[in-house]
């Protein structure tokens, strides 16, 4: 059974020893981070904070800092459970006969059952109000020193697509400007970019509806992360993820839905030519993404529990929160992408590479110049198109092995023949690129070299022992008075 609530997901946690609840005052400016950042790199549990300084509400962070606070959100063992689930839905693609269409009927009505749902009415309604409130009635984080403001890590961003009518729902910073005013952090190849610059270009109104909602079943507020095609509906794959519809419930004041259990709901407006600058701000790169021009937010009404919990998360160096969850991310989606690529064997993304920065593939090669192809599809691939750095190995190197990687793919490489330049979108945080948002992007080619690419000379074998001498040793090892495992 889903979790039905952030609330329901805290007792499960409580109940796994996951969360440790902190009853001393501690202040939301920088103190929080502290306390977090230290316990995450620890590998501690979620943290409760009961009584932040300056607030009614409690807070909720390091939600899913582990790999087994994500495994119990999503009600797995292990995240492969859930790719697994996504191939079963994959493979079922064009069905032959009369008996494979059968096949594939509940699998199609499953999906159908994952259907977000239309309800009249929900906790987040509790509380419904148009004036008199203000964003700083929550214990809303100053992160790091050098920080522009307070900022809402954690928020549900909702928009339609104005031509489509198709919803969006992204994670996107909101720095705290006032009591009733935010900025609006949408890179620009998001999708909440996106219909901020069609609505634009439409020109019929003045002003974009955006409704934010923070703190929901752990997958909901997970589905705002995940980097999924345009216009596929991320309250849709949450239901999926969970394996029961999200409850929707109508906006107060404007034509948007939200998730009805929510917490905390925001509902107002972007102008669509007003700017301002956002930042800086301290990001998952470990630096401080530094200040730019972001559209503005104008709340305009609030509605939320009697009681709400005000759900955030910190980023900075690394490893943070937002890396298990993109751990996971990235196991999910690689039955996607080898759907697409099936010679893709598996991905790596370590920590330290923050995601966009460095990309390690393997793959099964079979003609070429085939890693350089695998290297231009994962460049045109939604998010992945931001990779800074592509290390392409062979199928029989290990890419969670980064010892490995580092070994036989330095030994693979002639560097001027195997690093392809290109020049293209870089992820608006890269404070290295020529400019924001544009630059260039490196792909190694560290797959063993052929004739049929050039290469005429001999290429050497891995150096491995043989079988039988393995053996006689294996037998011979306890005799031999020393210590450590036989096995290799
Ligand atoms: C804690 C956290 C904060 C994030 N902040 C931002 C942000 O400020 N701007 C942004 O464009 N993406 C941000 N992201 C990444 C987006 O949520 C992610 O790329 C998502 O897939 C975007 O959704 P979309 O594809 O529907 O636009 C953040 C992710 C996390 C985990
Ligand atoms: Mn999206």
């Amino acid at each position: 059974m889903a979790y039905r609530d952030l609330r329901e997901f805290i007792k499960r946690l409580e109940k796994e020893g996951e969360l440790k609840r902190i009853s001393a005052e501690v202040d939301p400016v920088l103190e929080i981070t502290e306390i977090t950042d230290r316990v995450t790199k620890a590998g501690g549990p979620a943290l409760l904070f009961e009584r932040p300084k300056g607030s009614r509400h409690p807070l909720l962070i390091n939600m899913l800092g582990s790999k087994r606070r994500v495994n119990l959100a999503l009600e797995v063992n292990d995240a492969e459970e859930v790719a697994q689930r996504i191939r079963g839905y994959l493979d079922m693609q064009t069905p032959q006969g009369f008996l494979d269409k059968l096949k594939m009927l509940p699998k199609l009505a499953e999906i159908g059952a994952f259907f977000p749902k239309t309800v009249k009415g929900g906790p987040c309604k509790e509380v419904i109000r148009k004036d008199g409130f203000s964003l700083l009635e929550f214990p809303i984080l100053k992160c790091w020193p050098q920080d522009g403001g307070r900022y809402i890590t954690w928020p549900l961003v909702i928009t339609k697509n104005p031509e489509t009518g198709k919803r969006n729902v992204g994670v996107y910073r909101m720095q705290m400007y006032d009591e009733r005013t935010t900025g609006m952090h949408w890179q620009t190849q998001k999708h909440g970019a996106e219909h901020f610059r069609r609505a634009k270009e439409r020109g019929e109104r003045p002003r974009m509806e955006v409704a934010v909602a923070i703190g929901a079943d752990p997958v909901v507020a997970m589905a705002g992360i995940l980097p999924i095609p345009p216009d596929l509906d991320e309250m849709m794959f949450a239901g999926f993820l969970r394996r029961e519809s999200v409850e929707m419930v109508a906006c107060e004041t404007m034509d948007l839905e939200v998730p009805a259990q929510a917490e905390i709901v925001l509902e107002g407006y972007v102008n669509l030519d007003e700017m301002r600058t956002e930042g800086p701000f301290g990001d998952h790169t470990g630096f401080y993404s530094l200040e730019g021009d972001f559209p503005v937010f104008h709340v305009t009404c609030m509605t939320h529990r009697k009681d709400p919990i005000y759900l955030t998360t910190i980023v900075g160096p690394p490893p943070q929160e937002d890396f298990f969850i993109g751990q996971a991310i990235e196991r999910v989606f690689l039955p996607v992408m080898r759907m697409q690529y099936p010679e893709i064997v598996d991905v790596a993304m370590p920590a330290e590479g923050i995601f966009h920065n460095l990309m390690i593939v393997a793959i099964r090669k079979s003609y070429p110049g085939h890693a350089r192809k695998i290297m231009s599809a994962i460049w045109s691939l939604g998010q992945a198109m931001l990779t800074k750095v592509i290390v392409v190995v062979d199928h029989d190197v290990d890419v969670h092995n980064y010892g490995e990687v580092v070994w036989k793919s330095l030994c693979a490489i002639d560097p001027e023949r195997d690093v392809q330049f290109v020049l293209g979108p870089v992820d608006t945080l890269d404070h290295a690129a020529r400019m924001q948002d544009y630059g260039s992007k490196m792909g190694i080619d560290a797959t063993r070299k052929w004739e049929s690419e050039g290469f005429r000379r001999r290429w050497p074998d891995v150096i491995e022992m043989d079988e039988a001498t393995r053996q006689r040793i294996e037998q011979l090892w306890s005799t031999l008075g020393l210590s450590g495992s036989s096995k290799r």
